[in-house]
């Protein structure tokens, strides 16, 4: 007899592919019990955890291009990131209401993640990233994000814990699957939030992983529209320019975004977690394997769409006293020839 609930398994990838997910998988406790450290494992947040159900959503490839050109990151604001949490949530309750009337537990966590900080700063309730890589759906890029071949960078991700014994992936990706280590991610960061020189390493599901570490601190100080360098050569580039404070307190990161920043980024529809922030989200906008994800997706070609000429943008160039000849030294890191 199996060990798992395979007709259980069916029915709850099949309900949440009709709920509109990108992609679907389902992570083992077992395998995430490795990657992750005591406190943040899928046990530690429902006791008896077996299975974790993960979900993707795309985010529009228009969202990310108009961001590449310089001209706006509204779009990407909220059908990358508010909006597209409200849609995770939505994903998060059905699919645990559905599973529970099965008669098994599920802890349904919000699209965002966490309360950033409320137990561990930098850390969520679960990490999704990894969450992802067990259920087989994506691995890490360098840019410490999760990468599909699907969709490359371009999605957001929930990971659903259940008691439920659903059938996991024994099938992993490796990062070379979907990351060419170009670096551009780290290239296009504009506050160097992405520590490339000295690189996390993970194992888990039978693999070590190398990815940039970020920086909460100084992403955030991009993601809240406290800087000029955001967007260097867009229109919308904020008049504003607040220096980064080292481990700053709840008082002072709320002074910033109220009493600092730029009034024009206080727009209603950004108001969650930032407090009206505008999102940086380079890292993603710019990844190449979400590009090229793209590019194998549309029915024209990219000169034919208006794409060709984008990446218009400048890249922080910091990148090349550090590593001087980056693609070579991200292709080193992946486990790659030079080329
Ligand atoms: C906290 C958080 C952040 C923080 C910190 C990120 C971080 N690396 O920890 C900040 C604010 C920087 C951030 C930024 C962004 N985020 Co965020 N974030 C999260 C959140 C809520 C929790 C992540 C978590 O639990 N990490 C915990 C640990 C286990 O994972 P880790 O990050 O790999 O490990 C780090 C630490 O262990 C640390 N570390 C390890 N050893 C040591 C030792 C020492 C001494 C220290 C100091 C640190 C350290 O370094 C590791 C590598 O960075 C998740 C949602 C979720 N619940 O997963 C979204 C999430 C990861 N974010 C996401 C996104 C999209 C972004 C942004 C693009 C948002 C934006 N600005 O537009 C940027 C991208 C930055 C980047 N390239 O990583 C998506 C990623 C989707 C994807 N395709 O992979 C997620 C999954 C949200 C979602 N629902 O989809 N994020
Ligand atoms: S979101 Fe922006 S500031 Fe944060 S790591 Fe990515 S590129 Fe850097
Ligand atoms: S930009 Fe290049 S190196 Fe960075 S994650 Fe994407 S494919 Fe990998």
């Amino acid at each position: 007899m199996s060990l798992y609930n395979e007709k259980l398994t069916l029915k709850v990838k099949e309900y949440a592919k009709n709920l509109g997910a990108s992609l679907v998988g389902i992570a083992s406790a077992e395998v995430l019990n490795e990657g992750l450290e005591e406190d943040f494992r899928p046990e530690d947040v429902l006791p008896g955890c077996r299975s974790v159900v993960v979900v993707s959503l795309h985010i529009p490839d228009g969202s990310m291009e108009i961001m590449r050109r310089g001209i706006a990151n509204y779009s990407y604001n909220l059908f990358g990131y508010t909006y597209l949490n409200r849609e995770l949530d939505f994903l998060a309750y059905r699919l645990s209401n559905f599973i529970e009337d099965f008669g098994y537990s599920t802890l349904p966590i919000p699209g965002r993640g966490c309360a950033i900080g409320a137990r561990k700063p930098g850390y969520g309730m679960l990490s999704f990233r990894h969450c992802a890589v067990a259920a087989g759906l994506a691995s890490f890029g360098l840019n410490g994000l999760a990468l599909t071949p699907q969709y490359g960078s371009r999605q957001r991700f929930l990971g659903l814990p259940t008691t439920a014994p659903l059938r996991p992936a024994d099938k992993f990706m490796t990062p070379a699957e979907v990351c060419d280590g170009c670096l551009e991610c780290v290239a296009h960061c504009p506050s160097q939030a992405l520590e490339i020189k000295e690189p996390h390493v993970l194992k888990m599901a039978g693999q070590t992983f190398k990815f940039a570490r970020a920086i909460p601190n100084k992403c955030r100080i991009m993601a809240s529209g406290l800087s000029t360098k955001v967007w260097p050569g867009a229109k919308f580039n904020p008049k504003v320019d607040v220096p980064v404070i080292e481990d700053p307190t709840a008082a002072e990161v709320y002074h910033q975004l109220w009493a600092e920043r730029d009034g024009r980024l206080r727009v209603l529809e950004h108001s969650e977690s930032t407090f009206g922030a505008t999102n940086c989200g380079r890292c993603m906008a710019f990844c190449t394997a979400g590009h090229e994800a793209m590019k194998r997706r549309l029915l024209k070609s990219e000169k034919e769409t208006g794409y060709a000429d984008d990446n218009v943008l400048a890249k922080d160039e910091t990148i090349k006293s550090l590593v001087p000849k980056p693609k070579a030294y991200g292709r080193q890191l992946l486990g790659l020839s030079e080329n």
